[in-house]
């Protein structure tokens, strides 16, 4: 019974670990964070177990999102820290919601600002999908507000 009683916690223990390691980590101070955990708004235009996306902000396209991972990384300098199907499905993401927002055809870009030369301002790993009108060179870094 005793021997029962130690298996059966040593598994629950292990199962916790599992848990533990499986769940996304999060920044407290990080706005995608809180996105990700719904304690933030956003426009969501699809979820898997690895990514979201949705609608920027401050769009600088008709069709202008957003694709993160749930699990915080910086920028494009940390990719290493995600595993491969995160990786994976960023890209795939990406893709989706293009095609989901009917810009496949026309043409789309999808952009990573990484780093304070690139622009950088959420430091939460995204990548900007834009399309849906011709885009300009400068489509993502541009002000809309300062620029004509
Ligand atoms: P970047 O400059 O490449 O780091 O892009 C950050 C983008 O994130 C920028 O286009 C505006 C967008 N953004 C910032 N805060 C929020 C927010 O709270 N919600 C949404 N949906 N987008 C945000």
């Amino acid at each position: 019974m005793r021997r029962t009683l130690l298996f059966l916690a040593a598994f629950a223990l292990a199962a916790c670990q599992t848990l533990v390691a499986e769940a996304p980590k999060a920044s407290t101070d990080c706005i995608f964070c809180k996105i990700v955990a719904g304690t933030a708004p956003s426009r969501k235009v699809y979820e898997d177990p690895y990514v979201l996306a949705f609608w920027d902000i401050r769009p600088r396209a008709k069709v202008h999102l957003l694709v993160i991972p749930k699990q915080h990384v910086a920028s494009l300098k940390e990719l290493d820290e995600l595993p491969m199907e995160t990786r994976a499905a960023l890209l795939s993401a990406c893709v989706k919601v293009a095609r989901d927002q009917g810009i496949v055809d026309q043409g789309f870009r999808i952009i990573a600002n990484s780093g304070k030369d690139a622009g950088q301002s959420v430091f939460h790993l995204h990548f900007h999908v834009v399309g849906g009108e011709k885009l300009r060179e400068d489509a993502i870094t541009r002000d809309p507000a300062k620029q004509p």
